[in-house]
């Protein structure tokens, strides 16, 4: 599939996910989130791709759904199921179900759907110039795109439930404090360290990377006794794959490891 909404290019096991339409902050048309399904289904698919990176071109991140296609004028409206269907929730189950780590550089603004899609992913840096808002209540919707299951796992239900209710612009600094992100850098030099951290992770045991995010997410749901049972089922695959023999061997060896992402 060729690419008009976002680029996407993979370099030193990394592919790159940029959101592409910075005149209307990046936000989502229908035919970008295809384009952004579709390049998931590729990093999943190419065995090169051993991390992944998200971000926006411009100065957002995302502005979530583009209105004026929710809201065309002149037209009957789309039905905003299909949308949420359609564009959303196969992007965030493609990067909850990747079993590659996602790294996502919110370099500015990142409005209701885009937010969600951002906290979404598993390691998440922010510029200082970002901030997080979850839009949806200005105009009488509900936090879509994973939004009521993030947001209060994050940040806990009173946040969750001020930052649903209000939409206020949560700040990247407070977002990093309330948990919702992992860093924030100065703007100049976020994609510089979003870089570095994805190609870095790109190097380290994919398969061991990819297992650990299936315990994560299988620990959303479950209690002590069956996570204590996926993590020794988990474990049981861990064990076996060629990077965790050459790590234990680098170790003993005193030497670095070189795995492979097997
Ligand atoms: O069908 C469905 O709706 C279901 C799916 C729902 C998922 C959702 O994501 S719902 C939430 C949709 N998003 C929003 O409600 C956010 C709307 N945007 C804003 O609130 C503000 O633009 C921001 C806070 C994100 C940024 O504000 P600011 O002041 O930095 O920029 P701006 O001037 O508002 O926007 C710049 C341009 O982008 C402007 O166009 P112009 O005047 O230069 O021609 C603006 O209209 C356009 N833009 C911004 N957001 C959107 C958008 N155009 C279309 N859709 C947008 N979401």
């Amino acid at each position: 599939m060729s690419y008009q909404y976002i680029s996407f290019q993979i370099a030193q096991g990394v592919a790159r996910i940029t959101l592409n339409r910075p005149d209307v902050l990046n936000s989502f048309n229908r035919p970008m989130a295809k384009e952004a399904q579709d390049a998931l289904g590729v990093c999943e698919r190419d065995e090169t791709v051993r991390a992944v990176l998200l971000t926006g071109e411009g100065r957002a991140f995302s502005a979530g759904q583009d209105l004026a296609e929710a809201a065309p004028k002149d037209q009957p409206w789309p039905e905003i199921s299909d949308i949420v269907r359609g564009s959303y929730n196969p992007i965030i189950r493609a990067i909850r179900d990747l079993e590659k780590p996602v790294v996502c550089a919110v370099n500015g603004v990142a409005a209701g759907a885009a937010a969600n899609i951002a906290l979404a992913c598993d390691i998440v840096l922010a510029s200082d110039k970002a901030s997080f808002l979850q839009a949806f209540c200005h105009i009488g919707l509900i936090p879509d795109s994973g939004g009521t299951y993030f947001l209060p796992r994050l940040a806990g239900f009173a946040r969750a439930s001020a930052m649903a209710m209000l939409g206020e612009k949560i700040s990247a600094h407070q977002a990093l404090e309330w948990g919702l992100i992992y860093k924030v850098y100065p703007a100049e030099t976020l994609m510089q360290e979003a870089l570095k951290l994805a190609e870095h992770l790109a190097t380290q045991p994919t398969r061991g990377l990819g297992l650990i995010k299936r315990a994560l997410n299988q620990s959303l749901a479950n209690d002590l006794d069956a996570q204590l049972e996926v993590e020794a089922e988990l474990q049981a695959v861990a064990g076996k794959t060629v990077d965790c023999k050459e790590g234990i061997q680098a170790f003993l060896e005193k030497r670095k490891p070189s795995f492979v992402g097997k």
